[in-house]
This record gives C-alpha cells, structure tokens and sequence, in this order.
C-alpha cells in the first residue's frame, strides 16, 4: 500500500463499483465521491461524500485531507457539448484546482482510447501505437479526454503535481464485443494499473493505454511498464466466443480505428 486515503470521483460507475474491492487495503482509506448515492459502504475501509464534480465546494470537500486522487466521474460516452463541457472539462478543472488548494500531489485521470480514437492500425504497420501518441478525438467525448489530459500537463508543469492519464480501452468484466479482444483490461488489471499509477514509480507526468496484455492488442504496453505496470490478463480466453460471428480484419473499420464504432456515432447525441 503505498497510499492511505485514496479520493475515488465517480466511485458509483461502472469502473468504481469494479476497483472498490480491488483498491481496499489494510492501512488505506477509500474515499467515496459520487453524485449517486452508495448506500454499500465497508466503514472499515471507505468513506461516502455525496456530490457532483460539477460542484466547486463539494468537490473541495472531498479532496481535503486526500493523498491522491483517482478522476472517474464524468460522462463516459459521447454527450452534447454543453454537457461534455461542464461535466468532464469543468468538473476536471475543479478537481485539479481542489488539488493545488489542498496540497495532493497525485492525480490519476481517466482518459480514454476515444481521445486518439482517429488514429488507425495502417498508420501504425508494425509498429505499436504509443501510449502518448498525439491526441485525435473522435467526438467531443474523446475531445474533453485529450483536453484534460493537456490540462494535466499543466497542473504538473506548473505546480509539480503528479499526474497520470490513463488511455483505457474497455475496462470490464469482460470484454463487450470482438473489439475488446484487443482493447480490454480487466479488472484485475485495472487495479493493477492504478496501483502503478498511485506508486513512487509513476512520479510526474505519465501518459499510458489502459489495456490488458492482449495476444491481439496494438497500443504499446511500453509506457505503462515505465510506470511499474505489468498487465497479466489476456482478452485471448474470450476469442472463440467472438470469433464465431466476426472475422479479425484490420479491414474492418471497427478493428482499424482506434476509436472504433464512436468515430461513426453522430457528434455531440447522447449514447
Ligand atoms: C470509453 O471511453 C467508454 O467509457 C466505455 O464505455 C467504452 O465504450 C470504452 O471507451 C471502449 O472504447 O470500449
């Protein structure tokens, strides 16, 4: 453990409900904030602070007295632009200024595959795409993932603070489709990954995919192995059952774009 109290933003989604059991550890305190409310809490390991990141004060609330923070909360697919400006850019932008005025020196965000999601597999040929390669969102969505990881970039040039972007591909259960036979992380990677990123070894400014050691995968775990982040898993086990309905093909767009199928989904419509 290399942290003791841990604020988790958007501790009520998907990926929150997931790294709970995964992040629970003797000696460190799981700090809840959510706008829903968790009504499951393990008092010996984790706390509750209801509020939105959209909310300046309670968002100060709840980084007071925090080590690090881990940035989950925010809209997690393609939104209209005023919802993707105040939720995902306005709610990171208060967590990093809550940062500062705090004194937490480390900041996990969770970016995502969609802020390069332009990027394609010809582009790459052999070669594996960098964890930090050049932003190419692939709607707004992927848009205010690339922004606030430039916003990151800058709470790090100029006030030293920590910071690690996470590029996650699925992180699930399971992978949702045959995409995910490269895309996936699973859960115990995911807490392995932000592990590494809460660890001495991700000190400064970090910028790594978020993905599984998949048999298929063609993002580069070499950034993420900087950082001390060793994936064991492999979407390999789940090929048959995918496998049986698509044909793996760089030819078929949903394979070829890093973003997949949000580079279609119309600009700005709520998923
Ligand atoms: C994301 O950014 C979404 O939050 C998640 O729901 C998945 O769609 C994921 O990307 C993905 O690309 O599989």
């Amino acid at each position: 453990v290399t942290v003791s109290r841990v604020l988790i933003t958007g501790a009520a989604g998907n990926m929150g409900a997931m790294l709970r059991p995964l992040l629970a550890a003797p000696g460190r305190t799981l700090r809840l904030f959510d706008i829903a409310e968790i009504t499951d809490i393990d008092s010996a390991t984790e706390e509750f602070v209801q509020g939105s990141v959209t909310d300046r004060a309670a968002v100060a609330a709840a980084v007071d007295g925090v080590d690090a923070i881990l940035h989950l909360g925010g809209l997690s697919t393609e939104d209209s632009w005023a919802n993707i400006l105040s939720v995902n850019v306005d709610g990171t932008q208060a967590v990093f200024e809550a940062a500062v005025t705090h004194g937490v020196t480390r900041v996990v965000v969770a970016s995502s595959n969609h802020a390069v999601g332009f990027w394609t597999h010809d582009e790459t040929g052999d070669a594996l795409l960098p964890g930090d390669a050049a932003p190419r969102p692939d709607g707004f969505y992927g848009w205010s993932k690339a922004a606030v990881e430039a916003l990151g970039r800058m709470y790090h040039d100029r006030f030293g603070i920590d910071v690690v972007n996470l590029r996650i591909g699925s992180s699930f259960d399971a992978p949702p489709n045959y995409r995910g036979l490269a895309t996936w992380m699973s859960p115990a990677d995911t807490a392995r990954l932000i592990e590494a990123s809460l660890s001495d070894s991700a000190k400064g400014f970090h910028t790594v995919w978020g993905i599984s050691k998949n048999s298929r995968a063609w993002w580069s775990g070499n950034e993420g192995a900087e950082i001390g982040y060793l994936p064991r898993d492999d979407a390999e086990q789940f090929a048959e059952q995918f496998l049986a309905e698509h044909e793996w093909t760089f030819s078929d767009p949903i394979l070829q774009r890093v973003g997949g199928a949000f580079c279609d989904h119309p600009l700005g419509q709520r998923m």
